[in-house]
């Protein structure tokens, strides 16, 4: 049966259909709005998934923010240009006439990367670092979503009680220093107002701050890859979104983890199906697999 997958980020929205043996046809992707109001977001869905909804059976969504009963509550609006709420499950419901499944957007892809593994790990972990940073748990091969749906959102633990404040409200978040935006946020004199992609390839080309700005990031989510060992000892930790795939930065994460004691210590590997973690995990969850 063809689900149409769609994930909902902070910066891209993607939509493509995903056949029962989980290929990809047909993905489109476009900016997210950054709009406060709903309407933005409803239209710009209804614009990506129009020419494909005609060949999916159901609707399987991956979307930042904490889903609860379908609709997605940001826990940083920041994120999503200030958007606090949208009825996810009800607005692609009406726009499709199909049944509609929304879930947390790194939840769903450590749901795609637990699968990947093929059973060689029970307990793993996958941390996006995007526009903001997310997470997902699978322990003793379930995964974890919680009663209302916070489980995971491992970038609002704290990294630094001195550091920037984070849209959820919180001082030094994890997310506020390691994340896209985060990174972007501490850029100052040339860099200043540059997004985390023109910081990572002046990196590239030698420049000092842009490099500090990037081992910031690498060394935050090292210490929080302790932590999350700590707490569930996880064989293994997943890493994607566009600044946790970017060229050198998962080999820059090791390296200071690395710096940890051995205890601490865990596997780590990029995301295998890269940016398509979030759509597979959805269209997984909704054949029920
Ligand atoms: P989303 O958060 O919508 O899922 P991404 O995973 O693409 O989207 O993450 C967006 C963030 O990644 C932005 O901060 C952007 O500047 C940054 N980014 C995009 N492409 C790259 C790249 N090639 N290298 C480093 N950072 C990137
Ligand atoms: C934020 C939070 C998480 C999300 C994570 C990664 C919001 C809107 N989102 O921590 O739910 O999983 O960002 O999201 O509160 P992305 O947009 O970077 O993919
Ligand atoms: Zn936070």
């Amino acid at each position: 049966m063809t689900t149409l997958a769609i994930d909902i980020g902070g910066t891209k929205l993607a939509a493509a259909l995903v056949n029962s043996s989980l290929q990809i046809r047909e993905r489109r992707e476009q900016p997210t709005p950054a709009s406060k109001t709903p309407d933005a977001l409803r239209a710009a869905l209804q614009a990506l998934i129009a020419p494909l909804q005609g060949q999916a059976k159901r609707v399987a969504i991956a979307s930042t923010g904490i889903i609860r009963e379908g609709s997605l509550l940001a826990l940083n609006p920041h994120n999503l240009g200030g958007l606090l709420h949208f009825p996810l499950a009800q607005t692609l419901g009406d726009l499709t006439g199909l049944p509609t499944l929304a879930v947390n957007d790194a939840q769903a892809a450590a749901w795609a990367e637990y699968h990947a593994l093929g059973g060689e790990y029970r307990d793993m972990v996958f941390i996006t670092v995007s526009t903001g940073v997310g997470g997902g748990v699978v322990s003793d091969g379930k995964l974890l979503t919680g009663t209302g749906g916070l489980a995971g959102h491992l970038g609002h633990t704290l990294a630094d009680p001195h550091g920037p404040l984070c849209g959820c409200g919180r001082v030094g978040c994890v997310e506020a220093i390691a994340s896209g935006r985060g990174i972007a946020a501490a850029a100052e004199g040339a860099l200043a107002g540059c997004d985390a992609k023109t910081i990572f390839s002046r990196a590239r080309h030698g420049d000092d701050q842009a490099s500090r700005l990037i081992h910031r990031s690498a060394r935050t989510l090292a210490r929080l890859i302790a932590d999350v060992k700590a707490t569930n000892d996880c064989q293994c930790v997943v890493i994607g979104g566009s600044v946790g795939l970017a060229e050198g930065y998962l080999a820059l994460v090791d390296n200071y983890l690395a710096q940890e004691p051995s205890a601490f210590y865990v596997e780590l590997r990029a995301a295998h199906y890269r940016h398509d973690a979030g759509l597979l995990g959805a269209a997984l969850l909704a054949q029920g697999d």
